[in-house]
Formats: structure tokens, C-alpha cells, sequence
């Protein structure tokens, strides 16, 4: 097949997306020849090659045709959309659609010894960060004034260079922010990982291949969480049980053999199935529960 027949797809070459945007397309049933080292990887069983880059040029890329589909944080897409309309211009990438991993918020973090007491506080203050749109975005809709100081990196650190007052910084577990003496006060911007796609219309072929990658990822999502359970249970407990089982649809119930009353539960849990969960199936009268992973699902 021609290059330009081939799919590709843009995503982080060496970061915190890295590793789950190439399960992802793993997992879409993509195998494809070189290491993630290099620059490129070639799609082997299916018209699809892989670009690895800094994930702040993805939008770009594919805004420039140079890819046509991207892996990239919200956090990057909403930062670049809004640089580009407060310069009159309209971004050259969709977004398709939200992924279920590289979870985080862009929040405004103070000082520990900072006299917070809510929004008002932070009103000419000056404020860090590497995301000047969206936190201009977010001063403008909470109608507040402050000063964006914009630093390309190690914002946290602001604060105690005495460069600003106030940082607005991405978090996940907080650990960063409790290191750098700061508390999290407010979320500007929930983000994760998403799909974006050229708006620009693709050959039939290559359309047909987005179509079927997207299901492929929908497929991909739903049975991350979902577990497959197997347990036996007198029939008088179905109910209890039923209600117990988390996402779970149309449970298939089974006659067992032999005396007494019981049967067989199968489900598809859509959801993490605990330890709590099991314990809570045993009090209700479950035995013999197996949980199993799901493989693939197909709607
Ligand atoms: O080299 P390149 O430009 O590609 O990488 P990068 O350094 O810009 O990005 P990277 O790998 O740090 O993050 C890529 C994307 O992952 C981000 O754009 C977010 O969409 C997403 N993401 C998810 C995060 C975090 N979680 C996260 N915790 N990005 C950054 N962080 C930072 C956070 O700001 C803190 O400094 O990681 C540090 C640890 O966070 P805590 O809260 O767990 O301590
Ligand atoms: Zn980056």
C-alpha cells in the first residue's frame, strides 16, 4: 500500500502517556516492527504507522496533516484551541474522542502558609503557570483579575523563587505539590488522554480504518474495567446477588444439579469487581465466586 493510504497516528514518545497509548493500540490489534526508541514504528498487520514525538507538537502535527490522528492530554488540546482563537484562528484538529487513562487536573495551588479563603484570595495575585489560556479562560469566567506569569517548566518552584504568589499546575496524586510546601485549592480543568483526528475528509479506505480503530478502542475501554464473575447461590438469594454485582446487565442463571435449590449466577461486571463486593456476595449467600478478566468485547 501506497504511504499515503496508511493511517498514522501521533502519540508521546517518551512520557507519562507513552506506555497506555501503546497498550492502546496493542490491544486494537496493531503489531507493528521497531522499537518505541526510534521515531516511527511501522504497523505490520494493518495500514497503520506510529509517530512518537514531544506530546505538546500532536495537535500540530495533525493540524498540519502530518498525521492523522493523535494521542494527546486535554489539558494540550483545550491550552493550544484557546492559544489559537485568542490569535483568531481555529484549531485543525477534532477531537474524537476521551480516553479512560492519563487522568489529572490543572489546579491552582497557594502556599501553605497562604491566607486562602476562596476564589476572591487569588483576585491580583501573581499566578505560575505553563497553561496562560486556560487559566486565563478560567479568571475570565469567575470574573477575577490576576497577574499569569507563563514559565515553560518546574512551575512549583515559583513560589519560593518569590517569581509568583500562586501557581496553576497539572496534579494527580498531590505528592508534587505537598513536596513544594503548596495545597491544592481549586481545579481549573479536569484532563485525560484523548483521541483528536484531522478534520481534513480521508480516502474511503483510510476512513473505513478509523471507523474500525474506533471500535476497536471502544471495545478496548469497556473491558478494561469489566470482569466476568462466576458464582453459585440459592435461588431465593438471586435478588440480594443481583443487586451486588456492579454494571452488571441480564445476569445468565443456571439450574444446578442435585438437591436443594441452587444455581448458577454468570454476569459481565462493567465495572471493577472488589474485595468489599465479593464479601458482600459470600454474606448473601454466594459460593464458589471466580472472577475473570475479559479479553475483548464487541457491542
Ligand atoms: O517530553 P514531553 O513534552 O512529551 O512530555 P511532558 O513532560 O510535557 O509531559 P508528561 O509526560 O509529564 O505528561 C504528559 C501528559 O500526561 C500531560 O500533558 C497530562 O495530560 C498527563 N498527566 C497525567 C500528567 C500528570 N498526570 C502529572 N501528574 N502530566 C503531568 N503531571 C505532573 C504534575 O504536574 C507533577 O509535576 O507530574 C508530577 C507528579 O504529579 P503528582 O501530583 O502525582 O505529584
Ligand atoms: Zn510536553
Amino acid at each position: 500500500m501506497e504511504r499515503k493510504q496508511r493511517l498514522r497516528i501521533a502519540i508521546q514518545k517518551s512520557g507519562r502517556l507513552t506506555e497506555d497509548s501503546l497498550d492502546l493500540l496493542q490491544r486494537c490489534g496493531l503489531k507493528y516492527s521497531r522499537g518505541k526508541d526510534q521515531l516511527m514504528c511501522y504497523g505490520e498487520n494493518m495500514p497503520l504507522d506510529v509517530l512518537f514525538v514531544r506530546d505538546d507538537d500532536i495537535p500540530d502535527l495533525v493540524q498540519e496533516d502530518v498525521c492523522d490522528l493523535g494521542i494527546v492530554g486535554i489539558n494540550v488540546i483545550d491550552e493550544k484551541r484557546l492559544a489559537m482563537s485568542a490569535r483568531g484562528t481555529e484549531p485543525g484538529f477534532e477531537l474524537v474522542q476521551r480516553m479512560d487513562f492519563g487522568r489529572c487536573r490543572l489546579s491552582i495551588a497557594v502556599p501553605d502558609d497562604f491566607a486562602y479563603k476562596g476564589l476572591p484570595s487569588i483576585a491580583g495575585r501573581r499566578i505560575a503557570t505553563t497553561y496562560p489560556n486556560t487559566l486565563a479562560r478560567f479568571l475570565r469566567e469567575n470574573s477575577l483579575e490576576a497577574e499569569i506569569v507563563t514559565l515553560s517548566g518546574a512551575v512549583e518552584i515559583a513560589p519560593r523563587l518569590g517569581r509568583a504568589d500562586l501557581i496553576c499546575d497539572l496534579v494527580s496524586t498531590g505528592s508534587t505539590l505537598s513536596a513544594n510546601h503548596l495545597r491544592e485549592v481549586t481545579t481549573v480543568l479536569e484532563s485525560e488522554a484523548a483521541l483528536i483526528r484531522t478534520p481534513v475528509p480521508l480516502p474511503d479506505e483510510k476512513a473505513d480504518w478509523v471507523r474500525r480503530l474506533l471500535l476497536r478502542i471502544d471495545g478496548v475501554q469497556q473491558v478494561r474495567e469489566s470482569k466476568y464473575i462466576m458464582l453459585h447461590a440459592p435461588r431465593s438469594a438471586l435478588e440480594e446477588i443481583r443487586k451486588l454485582l456492579p454494571g452488571s446487565e441480564s445476569p445468565t442463571v443456571i439450574p444446578l444439579e442435585g438437591p436443594g435449590n441452587k444455581v448458577a449466577i454468570h454476569a459481565v461486571c462493567r465495572e471493577n469487581v472488589f474485595w468489599e463486593t465479593l464479601e458482600s456476595l459470600k454474606a448473601a449467600g454466594a459460593s464458589a465466586v471466580l472472577v475473570l478478566p475479559v479479553e475483548k468485547m464487541l457491542a
